[in-house]
C-alpha cells in the first residue's frame, strides 16, 4: 500500500542499549497506526543492529543517520550505506541540516552520499531548508529549490525517495514556521520535484521536519503537501512520539 504519510523519528547523538526499550514502545505505536500511515525511527549507528532485530516483523522500520560516500576503504570510523543496510537498516537519513554545519557537507557530497546509499539497496529521507538568514532575505524557497537540483543525484530511482524540509531555525528551538509558510514552502518543493520526475514527483513524500510536537502535529500534518514529519527531540519520548503518530493522516 502507497503511504499518505510518513512520521520518521532522528534520535540525533542519542541512545544507548539501555534505551531499546523505547524502540519496542514506539514499535508498539506504528503496528498500531492507521494502515496508510509509515512509522520509521533512525538512530545511532550503534543502535541499528538491535533496534532492528526488535523491530523485526512490526510495522517499524529502522534506519541511520548518515553514511559515508565511498562503498569502502581507509575511512577510519565512518560507516558505509552497506554497513548501515547489513546492520538491519532499510533507509538512512542524508544531508541533515547539522551534518552540513557540523562536518561541513556540500550538497555535491550529499548527492554522493544519497547515490551510494541508493546503491545499497536503502530508502532515503534528503534533508533541505533554509537559514534564518536565507528566509528574512526572502530566499528561501530559491535556496531550497537549489539544495534539490544539487544534492539529488542525476541516476535516482524516485520511489526510494523521500524529501524532509526542515527550516535550520526551527530546528530542535521550539519555533516553528506558521502552517502557510510551510504549505507555500512544501508547495514549491513539490513543483521541483515534478519539473524533475514527472507522476514519480507527485507521489513523492515530503516530510517536514523542526520541532514538531504532538501539540503542534495535527496543524503541520494537514498543510498542503506535507506528507508526513521528522521528528527529532520528541521521538526520544516514546509518548509523545505516539502522539504525534496518532495525530497523522
Ligand atoms: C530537525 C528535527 C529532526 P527537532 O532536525 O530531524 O529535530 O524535532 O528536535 O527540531
Amino acid at each position: 500500500m502507497a503511504l499518505r504519510q510518513l512520521i520518521a523519528g532522528n534520535w540525533k547523538m542519542h541512545g544507548l542499549t539501555g534505551d531499546l526499550d523505547k524502540v519496542g514502545h514506539i514499535m508498539r505505536a506504528a503496528d498500531e497506526a492507521k494502515p496508510d500511515i509509515g512509522v520509521a525511527l533512525a538512530v545511532p549507528h550503534t543502535l541499528i543492529f538491535a533496534a532492528a532485530e526488535l523491530a523485526d516483523g512490526s510495522r517499524l522500520d529502522i534506519g541511520g543517520e548518515d553514511c559515508h560516500q565511498a562503498e569502502s576503504g581507509a575511512h577510519t570510523g565512518c560507516v558505509s550505506a552497506a554497513m548501515v543496510k547489513d546492520a538491519g537498516a532499510t533507509f538512512t537519513i542524508v544531508g541533515h541540516s547539522e551534518r552540513r554545519t557540523d562536518q561541513g557537507e556540500t550538497d555535491v557530497l550529499v548527492a554522493e552520499k544519497l547515490s551510494a546509499a541508493l546503491k545499497a539497496g536503502l530508502s532515503v529521507i534528503l534533508c533541505v531548508g533554509e537559514s534564518e538568514a536565507e528566509r528574512d532575505a526572502g530566499n528561501a524557497e530559491a535556496v531550497v529549490a537549489a539544495q534539490l537540483k544539487t544534492s539529488i543525484p542525476e541516476a535516482v530511482d524516485p520511489d526510494r525517495l523521500t524529501i524532509a524540509y526542515e527550516p535550520v531555525w526551527a530546528i530542535g528551538t521550539g519555533r516553528t514556521p506558521t502552517v502557510g509558510d510551510v504549505a507555500a514552502m512544501h508547495d514549491s518543493i513539490r513543483r521541483s520535484l515534478k519539473d524533475r520526475f514527472g507522476d514519480a514527483g507527485i507521489s513523492m513524500l515530503i516530510l517536514y521536519g523542526g520541532s514538531v510536537k504532538p501539540e503542534n502535529a495535527a496543524d503541520l500534518l494537514t498543510a498542503s503537501n506535507v506528507g508526513g514529519a521528522l521528528v527529532g527531540g520528541a521521538s526520544l519520548d516514546p509518548e509523545s512520539f505516539a502522539g504525534i503518530i496518532t495525530a497523522a493522516g
